[in-house]
């Protein structure tokens, strides 16, 4: 997967540089180019940024150094990269959009706001989509480019050690995930539940998927709202409601 990145701070990605993202960085599943605006101003000042038409707070990215990078990335790419802004007023991501795009090898130039935002006209004229990570303001996109990255690249083929992993993921199945046990058996009077000991793998899937199922009910009913159960899962979550009675876990 290639992606470029249009951002005024390239070193903020040195974050990209640990773990599996560092891997499939290695393992060149994923090239990363950055397009830096200030790069691409023709002003002595290198100007990126001026104050928002309208007044008002704050000041506003202006068009021409980002059209200029972006036209850059996609000059890499023989205009084949998907242009996306990140902001808190693009579509909110979810564990679907991303198995979509790592399973899709797009090419993508993220571009990553800062102050105010970019003038509307970037949009206009060569943003494609507009995806948000939260309802939340961040104070530049870079860190929600990370976020994004972070969770395609986990899926990009040959980047996990164990690709079955992925299939116990939460949200894989429109679940939270279950709990997750380790040695010792018992820490602070706190014993892993028996069902993981004693190998019955049946049992053991069927405890996974109970939890799965009752802690979606639990905590995100709404998740619960959307998927629909078969009657194993129907029964599942019924005893776990039973066992649990009013006092929830
Ligand atoms: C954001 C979000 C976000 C808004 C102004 C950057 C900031 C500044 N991006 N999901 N939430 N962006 O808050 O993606 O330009």
């Amino acid at each position: 997967m290639w992606c470029g990145i249009v951002t005024l701070f390239p070193e903020m990605f040195k974050a990209l540089s640990y773990g599996i993202t560092s891997r499939a960085l290695k393992r060149k599943l994923l090239e990363i180019n950055f397009y830096n605006p200030r790069d691409f101003t023709i002003d002595l000042h290198k100007t990126v940024d001026d104050r928002p038409y309208g007044g008002g707070p704050g000041m506003v990215m202006k068009v021409e150094p980002l059209l200029a990078a972006i036209a850059a990335g996609q000059q890499k790419v023989g205009n084949n990269a998907q242009v996306i802004s990140m902001s808190p007023q693009g579509k909110c991501i979810t564990q679907q959009d991303i198995d979509a795009i790592a399973s899709s090898a797009m090419n993508i130039i993220f571009i990553a706001g800062r102050y105010e935002g970019i003038d509307e006209r970037v949009y206009d004229l060569v943003v494609d989509q507009e995806w948000s990570i939260g309802d939340y303001v961040l104070s530049g996109g870079e860190l929600a480019i990370m976020v994004i990255l972070d969770a395609i690249t986990r899926l990009l083929p040959g980047a996990l050690g164990h690709e079955h992993s992925i299939k116990q993921d939460s949200f894989v199945d429109g679940l939270l995930d279950c709990p997750h046990y380790t040695r010792p058996e018992i820490i602070h009077g706190h014993k892993v539940p028996g069902v993981l000991l004693n190998g019955d793998h049946k049992a053991i899937n069927n405890w996974r998927l109970q939890q799965q199922l009752g802690r979606t009910w639990l905590r995100r009913p709404d998740l619960l709202a959307r998927k629909q159960l078969t009657s194993i899962e129907k029964e599942l979550l019924g005893s776990f409601i039973e066992e649990r009675g009013t006092n929830y876990e």
